[in-house]
């Protein structure tokens, strides 16, 4: 997504809505599609239909989707290298209202006996397949979604039927679900050791600290403008958004060049946990180059920091990210 293209809505358009795939997206027919749900924790084997599903209490859902990897290029501003990945900046998330059923409701389907672990695996040719705790799999907002903002899910987005994990890495909410596994042990799969964890000099080793998984999204801010920005002298409102995966924003707060005082922006609701808030300010912007510095802080206490640590992948990159402006 482009945040120079957002506009006023407060969620994102499915046509502007990022897309990330590990490998190409599946084409899958409604008329055969089954939801598998089983596994050595399962009391039996069931198979959904999209009926069966559509029976089920229906529950939305308006949370934010973003990638691990979401801000990665600015990982360069502090340490001169570029992490592995896609170099995206922030572009890598989206808010949209979901539609389905609580991934709990469609558990309970298969019952269930001891149960740590409940594995969603995907259709597509990587069979993508992240696991999840119980106790998260169980928060009622965690779901089998069907719907983007009222609309059947597009193919890139999962169709028919995706996981969505608020406030997790995007690579929780798996698309194109065939399948839940209900494990008594632990699960590991290639996304859980290898891919979005966090390495490099300030993390423990490899496979040693289970805090290394990349799971909880941290607070983050972003400006509506393209980067770099020119403007000319005089007054301008400047918008953005700012979003935490631990609660609502409480303020958002900006400064220029890291000189000046910080200021409160104008927040508008509404201002829901998990998805973002609209933040706008007024500036008189007076000719040369400055930095613009948006600095977001949640009704957890959680605020942006100047810095943060470098690792290999550039995951869940919160810092400060100052923003360019030439005035003329
Ligand atoms: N089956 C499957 N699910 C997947 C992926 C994938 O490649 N295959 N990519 C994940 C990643 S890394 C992200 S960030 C989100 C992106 O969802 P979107 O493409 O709908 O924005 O989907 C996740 N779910
Ligand atoms: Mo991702």
């Amino acid at each position: 997504m482009r945040w120079e293209s957002v506009d006023d809505s407060y969620l994102t358009p499915v046509e502007r809505f990022f897309v990330r795939n590990n490998s190409a997206t599946p084409r899958i027919d409604p008329a055969t599609w089954k939801l598998e749900i089983g596994g050595p924790g399962a009391e039996r084997e069931v198979a959904l239909d999209l009926d069966d599903l559509a029976r089920l209490p229906r529950r939305d859902v308006v949370c934010a989707l973003e990638c691990a990897g979401n801000g990665r290029r600015h990982l360069r501003v502090l340490f001169d290298e570029d992490p592995e990945g896609a170099n995206w900046g922030l572009g890598g998330i989206g808010v949209a209202r979901w539609t389905g059923v609580s991934l709990g409701d469609v558990l309970a389907t298969a019952g269930r006996t001891t149960v740590v672990d409940v594995l969603p695996i995907g259709l597509d040719e990587l069979r993508v397949r992240r696991p999840l705790p119980l106790d998260k799999a169980l928060d009622p907002d965690v779901l089998v979604a069907t719907h983007m903002n009222g609309i059947p899910l597009p193919p890139d987005h999962g169709f028919p039927a995706r996981l969505i994990v608020p406030g997790w890495v995007g690579a929780a909410s798996i698309k194109w679900l065939g399948r839940l596994e209900l494990h008594s042990a632990p699960v590991f799969t290639p996304w859980n050791t290898t891919s979005y964890v966090l390495t490099g000099p300030s993390y423990a080793p490899e496979g040693e600290a289970p805090g290394m998984i990349a799971r909880d999204q941290v607070v983050k801010s972003a400006v509506q403008l393209p980067r770099p920005t020119r403007l000319r002298t005089g007054r301008h409102t400047i918008k953005g958004r700012a979003w935490s995966a631990q609660g609502a924003i409480e303020a958002v707060h900006w400064s220029f060049d890291g000189t000046g005082p910080w200021e409160a922006a104008r927040l508008s609701p509404p201002n829901i946990p998990r998805a973002w808030v609209r933040w706008e300010l007024e500036w008189d912007a007076e000719p040369g180059r400055h930095e613009l510095l948006i600095r977001a802080t949640d009704d957890a206490g959680n605020t942006q920091p100047c810095t943060a640590p470098w690792n290999d992948k550039g995951y869940l990159y919160g810092a400060i990210v100052p923003h360019p402006i030439t005035v003329s």
